[in-house]
């Protein structure tokens, strides 16, 4: 089993001192909840628990820390690698560039960026720390999972040290859209990027985060981005979307907690009737706490009906207490408070209640299953976790969401209420609305988005980006194409010379004549025939022609020679001796269970596809989504569907719509099949397109694979284009090209049928 690191600024773990010794305590932050389920789901997880590393910046002393492993009573989860940052060095890179330049920038706040040299140096300096770190533990087969905005630069700093390192890289925050993004002095925004692309797989929230991204890459560093992967070098990285979620079950379950009911039967006691409204954030300016605050107070304007029978209570976290712009934003919220209330408080009500501590996950549950309405209205937000937490709390289906339609979450929670969170008339427009909704529709929007989140929960989050990781690491173990040069031709011409028994499968077009205006003008020169014959007379040679052309042309251009060919994909195949066999249609009821599953997945990760199933196929149709979303997702699933479909499937590629049906024929299985019929110890498959990697995929094992051209490939070597393959394929005849040029001008005679 592989072991996983995950690398993040902090740790999941606190220590504390104690008379019994130092006591570990693990944290239930996010993350670490997260993979802790996933970890434990071990039919998912694919990584030995005990074998699970985090590296991260110590808040405790090596001191502590010594003491701690000396005497050790309980060691967690994970295992813990603390790395220490000098003093300084921290400042400029937590509080400097991280807090201070990349959270206000990526959320939109520029006024509030500052642009330091020294923060630049500083954050540099501490990805380096961690990236040394990182190289003195690593080893051979290793999975690196790299979290957030503090650590953009590690990546490639660990590329740098282990080359073939598996890197996953996971922004928790927005990426802003590319005019945002430029505004970051020129080396370093390009130096975030390039280090970001040190990764095999980049992961952020939203679509929209994607393509900023993309955008960004493509306008300051040049590589453009396609089907969602972005080539960087002779290394594809891949770019997508996994929305973060919650640990659905253990908020859902919170709700019937003894602890839990207890404190939400004190706070409707105090309420008495009236209707609650509640909000928690950490302090910070881009949760919109000011602008939620006038919002109240439009609606407070607007309402006065509602007077004495409504209670805000705003809990205020505190968070990065050492940045200026907190402090002042906490003074901000305090005036403001108090102003609404000195406005409307009478002597038995308090419309405000304005809380600044964090709360225990039994009073925070308490207040999600206690309110009528939670107002979320962050003025931008990578995710916001708190919304789905609210959602998965509540039981009793009851309870509104009103929320930003710029949190990330906004984009799975179409049934809250959604609101521009600058918008005062709007947001006390929604809360009217909400504080009027009836308990049937409460309920029906609950339900959808419950099911929504259920479905889609941290685990499925952690499972899904591990194993798009790994695909990304396989696929480009699969592209790493070999161009046959000299030494390696002298190789195979060996392995040919020594071989009893061969077989030569060429693809046609492309393979063996260049692509044609029109498809009936590229038959085949004399020349190519004349190769052909020659390499079948060889009596140890056994040559196919393997084409998706039909029958009566294969016939008509090579029916005198004495080579098998394959028209159609493997429809119908012509023996040496000219008799063409059919392949009857094969109909398997059970291969319909594995695509469904890959088809469903595809509508779990793109909202609005749908699966429909007829009785000989099963469609995925995609016209319902963002195009490019769509497309994307269907460039994933005709992949999973090649890998799953045998020689009775055939998927096609449609207009918004993938389709897969019974067919019964494909170039790898029937090549599979003709590389069967006889003990051949040479096999040889050349070709240039996407139905040639079929018959790539099927013989990887025992045949040496050619791809001509140099796109992607699951072939083993590649050849630039025909002219190459035919002085290739000439040398097989023994006879060298003695300085004539061979004829590769496709034949454009048309011949009578
Ligand atoms: C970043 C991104 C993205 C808060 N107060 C208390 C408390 N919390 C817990 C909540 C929730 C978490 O903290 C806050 O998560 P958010 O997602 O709302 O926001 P950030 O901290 O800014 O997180 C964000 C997230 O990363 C994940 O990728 O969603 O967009 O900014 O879990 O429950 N928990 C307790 N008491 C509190 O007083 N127990």
């Amino acid at each position: 089993m592989k072991r996983l690191i995950i690398v993040s600024n902090r740790l999941p773990i606190q220590l504390l001192r104690q008379e019994s010794g130092v006591q570990l305590l693990e944290s239930a932050g996010g993350l670490a909840t997260a993979l802790k389920s996933y970890l434990q789901a071990q039919d998912r997880s694919s990584f030995n628990p005990e074998e699970v590393i985090w590296v991260g910046n110590a808040d405790f002393s090596p001191e502590l820390w010594e003491e701690f492993n000396e005497t050790k009573q309980s060691t967690g989860t994970f295992k813990i690698a603390p790395l220490w940052l000098d003093n300084e060095v921290n400042d400029g890179f937590y509080n400097g560039l991280s807090n201070s330049t990349i959270w206000p920038l990526f959320h939109y706040f520029p006024t509030f960026a500052t642009y330091k040299d020294s923060d630049w140096q500083a954050y540099q300096q501490a990805n380096e720390v961690f990236a040394d770190r990182l190289a003195e533990l690593y080893q051979p087969g290793d999975v690196l999972w790299i979290h957030d905005y503090h650590l953009m630069l590690l990546p490639k700093l660990v590329r740098s040290r282990r080359p073939d390192a598996t890197i996953g890289f996971f922004l928790h925050i927005p990426f802003p859209s590319f005019e945002i993004y430029r505004m970051l002095p020129g080396p370093w925004r390009e130096g975030l990027l390039n280090g970001m692309l040190g990764s095999d797989l980049i992961g952020f929230h939203t679509n929209d985060y994607v393509q900023h991204f993309e955008k960004s890459v493509h306008r300051l560093i040049g590589n453009e981005s396609k089907l969602r992967s972005i080539q960087v070098g002779n290394r594809p990285v891949k770019v997508d979307l996994f929305p973060i979620s919650i640990d659905y079950e253990r908020f859902n379950s919170a709700y019937t907690l003894p602890e839990v009911v207890e404190e939400r039967n004190k706070i409707r006691e105090q309420l008495q009737d009236n209707k609650l409204l509640f909000s928690v954030d950490r302090l910070d300016y881009t949760k919109g706490v000011l602008n939620r605050l006038q919002g109240y107070e439009k609606f407070l304007e607007r309402h006065p009906e509602w007077h004495g029978r409504i209670s805000f209570v705003m809990v205020v976290v505190p968070s990065r207490s050492e940045i200026s712009s907190y402090g002042e934003r906490k003074q901000m919220i305090e005036e403001n408070t108090g102003r609404i209330n000195g406005r409307f408080a009478t002597m038995s009500w308090q419309p405000v209640v304005y809380q600044y501590r964090s709360l225990s996950f039994e009073q925070l549950c308490a207040y999600y299953t206690a309110c009528d309405v939670a107002l979320i209205t962050p003025i931008r937000d990578g995710m916001n976790l708190v919304a789905k937490e609210f959602v998965a709390t509540r039981q009793d289906e009851q309870g509104v969401l009103i929320l930003s339609e710029v949190a990330g979450a906004a984009a799975e929670l179409g049934e809250a209420l959604l609101i521009n969170p600058t918008d005062r008339e709007g947001m006390a427009q929604a809360i009217e609305r909400a504080l009027s909704m009836s308990p049937q529709n409460q309920s029906e929007r609950m339900r959808l988005m419950q099911t929504r989140i259920r479905e889609y929960d941290v685990v499925q989050w952690a499972d899904d980006f591990l194993t798009q990781l790994f695909n990304a690491k396989s696929q480009q173990h699969q592209w790493e194409v070999r161009i046959l040069n000299v030494a390696l031709r002298k190789q195979i011409m060996e392995k040919y010379q020594n071989a009893q028994k061969r077989l030569l499968l060429l693809d046609y077009d492309g393979t063996l004549v260049p692509f044609a205006k029109f498809p009936e003008l590229a038959r085949p020169s004399e020349r190519v025939v004349e190769l052909l014959n020659e390499l079948a007379a060889v009596p140890q040679n056994q040559v196919v022609i393997i084409s998706g052309r039909d029958k009566k042309t294969l016939e008509n251009w090579f029916g005198s020679l004495a080579i098998q060919l394959v028209a159609e994909h493997g429809a119908a195949v012509r023996q040496p001796d000219g008799i063409w066999q059919e392949n009857p249609d094969a109909f398997h009821p059970e291969w319909r269970a594995n695509i469904q599953q890959a088809m469903n997945l595809a509508v779990q990760r793109c909202p609005g596809t749908f699966v429909e199933e007829k009785t000989h196929s099963l469609a995925w149709h995609y016209r319902n989504t963002a195009d490019d979303l769509g497309f994307a997702r269907s460039r994933d699933l005709i992949d999973t569907l090649h890998g799953l479909t045998g020689h009775q499937l055939q998927v096609i590629d449609g207009n918004k719509v993938v389709e897969v049906r019974v067919a019964g024929v494909d170039k790898g299985s029937v090549a599979s099949r003709i590389a069967s019929e006889s003990n051949y110890d040479f096999i040889m498959a050349i070709g240039d397109d996407r139905t040639d990697e079929d018959m790539f995929r099927a013989l990887s094992d025992r045949a040496l694979t050619i791809k001509v051209g140099q796109q992607k490939t699951l072939a083993r070597y590649s050849l630039p284009d025909t002219g190459a393959v035919l002085s290739f394929l000439q040398r097989f005849t023994g006879m060298e090209n003695n300085g004539e040029n061979i004829d590769l001008t496709p034949n454009t005679e048309l011949t009578s049928a």
